[in-house]
């Protein structure tokens, strides 16, 4: 497969600027926060592959059998014989070869452009994702935007978008409102969008998924303190901080936190700066939020959408939400 990578070396120092700055602002702030962008280094790569098979964490085996299920149909409500599938955060593949499977079964020619931060998901899914004489895969090392525009440049054909895992969950509803009118405006009239929600559930099946009785969500928190210390030379003592993963019902969010089990001082080397935590002062890592089937038709509406359909489990745990781009 043709990989382009956008990351070249001067982006490269310019990330860890931003990374630096990131942590500065956020942990200068009364509540203090990281942002959840830096969990994906190549050990919290692997904490999340981790954490996705995971029997607590339901959302990725329900997902991928919600497409198992709803391959064959996606690629009927697509009318063309040729479709650019466009994946914003591949990660591994194994999810987007279903919805690739369906395409090529129904016997459509498919040019496969997974976008990724991480190279080394990249290689990743290069194993998973094999090209044959009615499949292109042109993998994209970017940004999402980034790597939508580059493909919107080379793409002539109806697009599908496959946003999966409920990544938008990420997104408080102003910056996902943001995303999909950004999302729209890359696309053509009747192109079409896969998006992946988490479904708003029993708290404590919510809970048990941010707790996992292994401990790698714990792990993959921990572990952006120690990116900390690894990249911007930070003193951070991860054994002193508890994760505290809580479902917010007023905003319908699973919220991670890190508490420092007591006073404490961190000193990050590349901001020369000591930063005071008190005990049980709470370090905000990130929302996950869940959503209602109408929670997921407002969404769709309102950034200029249609609902195709919605393809759920017999749980109702996940929606993968089908939608069709509308232009006046
Ligand atoms: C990759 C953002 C969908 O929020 O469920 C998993 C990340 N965090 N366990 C999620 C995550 C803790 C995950 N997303």
């Amino acid at each position: 497969m043709e990989i382009s990578n956008l990351v070249n070396y001067e982006n490269h120092i310019n990330d860890k600027e931003q990374f630096a700055l990131d942590v500065l602002n956020g942990l200068s702030r009364d509540e203090k926060m990281l942002s959840t962008k830096y969990f994906y280094d190549d050990k919290g790569s692997e904490l999340f592959q981790k954490i996705t098979k995971h029997e607590d964490y339901y959302l990725t085996r329900t997902e991928y059998e919600i497409l198992k299920q709803a391959n064959k149909e996606i690629a009927n409500i697509i009318s063309e014989d040729e479709v650019d599938i466009v994946e914003l955060g591949a990660g591994d593949g194994h999810k987007s070869k279903l919805i690739i499977e369906g395409l090529l079964e129904s016997g459509k020619t498919v040019n496969y452009y997974p976008i990724d931060i991480s190279a080394e998901a990249m290689k990743q899914l290069e194993e998973v994702i094999t090209p044959n004489e009615n499949l292109q895969v042109h993998g994209v090392v970017a940004e999402y935007f980034e790597g939508l525009r580059y493909i919107n440049e080379r793409s002539r054909n109806r697009k599908l978008v496959l946003f999966l895992g409920s990544n938008i969950g990420n997104f408080n509803r102003h910056q996902s409102h943001y995303f999909l009118q950004h999302m729209w405006n890359g696309l053509e009239a009747n192109d079409m969008a896969l998006i992946g929600f988490d479904l708003k559930k029993d708290v404590e099946k919510l809970t048990a998924a941010y707790n996992d009785s292994s401990g790698y969500t714990k792990e993959f928190n921990l572990n952006l303190l120690e990116r900390i210390n690894k990249e911007l030379g930070g003193n951070f003592e991860p054994e002193n901080f508890q994760h505290v993963g809580i479902f917010n019902p007023k905003i319908g969010a699973m919220e991670s936190y890190l508490l420092p089990k007591k006073d404490q001082s961190v000193y990050i080397k590349s901001l020369k700066k000591a930063f005071h935590f008190e005990a049980f002062e709470p370090l905000h890592l990130e929302y996950s939020f869940k959503y209602t089937k109408g929670d997921i038709e407002t969404m769709c509406f309102d950034s200029g959408f249609q609902v195709a359909k919605h393809f759920t489990d017999k749980n109702e745990y996940f929606i993968d939400s089908l939608w069709r781009v509308v232009k006046a």
